[in-house]
């Protein structure tokens, strides 16, 4: 009922609508409109109340309504189910736990999250209402070794709807998206699968959107899209980065070509013509970063004119 009443309130955003309306439409008591109204707000949803004109959801609120962005999608497999959560360890976990018996392309998405997680166990900051935590559930039939390009097809989807959104990003390969160097978004990909066969993938998506104060650690590495002038709402966000997604993960699925991905890697690369490091057990070596193949690994070449592909795994910018 909560969302309801929330998701009404959104209708009306800038507006006041009185409680007498929000009783009569959904069936329930002003009093319990009111109990409702106070549990959101517990939430931290801002929610302005006059006495005589009744509650209203300020016009720059960034919530996020599952059928509000449904409304957006051109789409006919992602984010056709959405599960939100206001708060959830970590969105990547809970996709995983429902996998099974989720549909295809579900996506779930939280406001919070508790313990957003990065690669090999880091953490990802994801605080409560700023930013887009979502995970993908999908199910596509390719051979498991294929699925790393996803990841990379997730990363060009992010940036080419940011792109049409008005803010120009660097994609650094595998699964960063940059702007002016600073890290606004990271993609986690998980996977189950049998030796020949992928049960589900997770694809988890983290873009920092409204942050303005970053913890101590990430300060210097970390930005948002607010912090680079670009004052866009999650849900127009989320919505295009879906119907970019769709598109060229299901050219991937169906026909094998990651072309178009591929491309937009290329050109928004961070790395390519940089020294780099390439880090990996034995230790880091530094290299040039040369070309993201048609596969999307990385082409780099060592100090010895080795010239070798990075198939996944962790480099660094020299001489930042
Ligand atoms: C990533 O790992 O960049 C993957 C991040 C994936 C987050 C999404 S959110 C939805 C879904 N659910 C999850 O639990 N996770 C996914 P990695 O390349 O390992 O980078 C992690 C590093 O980025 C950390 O060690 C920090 O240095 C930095 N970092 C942490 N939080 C950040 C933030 N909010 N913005 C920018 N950098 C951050």
């Amino acid at each position: 009922m909560k969302e309801k009443i929330l998701e009404f309130l959104a209708q009306s955003k800038g507006s006041y609508v009185s409680g007498e309306h929000i009783s009569e439409e959904l069936g329930i008591s002003r009093a319990a409109v009111w109990k409702h109204i106070k549990s959101l707000r517990e939430e931290g949803y801002i929610i302005e109340s006059s006495s005589r004109r009744g509650y209203m959801l300020p016009l720059a609120s960034d919530v996020i309504i599952p059928s509000e962005i449904e409304a957006m999608l051109d789409t006919e497999l992602i984010g056709r189910h959405i599960v939100f959560l206001e708060s959830i360890d970590s969105t990547n976990d809970y996709a995983k736990k429902i996998a099974a018996e989720s549909p295809d392309g579900t996506l779930v998405i939280a406001d919070e999250q508790t313990k957003g997680k990065g690669r090999m166990d880091r953490a990802w900051s994801s605080k409560r209402g700023e930013g887009i935590w979502m995970s993908m559930v999908l199910k596509p039939r390719i051979a498991p070794h294929r699925a790393s390009l996803i990841t990379l097809i997730a990363g060009a989807a992010v940036a080419k709807a940011l792109e049409g959104l008005g803010a120009n990003v660097q994609v650094k390969w595998p699964n960063d998206i940059l702007i002016g160097g600073k890290k606004l978004c990271g993609i986690l990909t998980e996977m189950g699968a049998q030796m020949e066969r992928i049960d589900y993938i997770v694809l988890g998506i983290g873009i920092n959107v409204s942050t303005t104060e970053f913890s101590e650690e990430i300060k210097g590495i970390a930005t948002s899209l607010k912090s680079e002038g670009h004052y866009l709402s999650r849900k127009d966000v989320i919505a295009s980065v879906l119907n970019e997604f769709e598109r060229m993960y299901t050219s991937y699925v169906k026909t094998g070509d990651a072309s178009e991905a591929i491309s937009i890697c290329r050109e928004k690369s961070s790395l390519i013509g940089r020294e780099i490091y390439v880090i990996s057990w034995g230790g880091k070596e530094p290299a040039k970063a040369l070309d993201i193949s048609d596969e999307g690994d990385l082409i780099v070449e060592y100090e010895d004119g080795r010239i070798e592909k990075v198939i996944s795994g962790e480099v660094s910018v020299r001489n930042r």
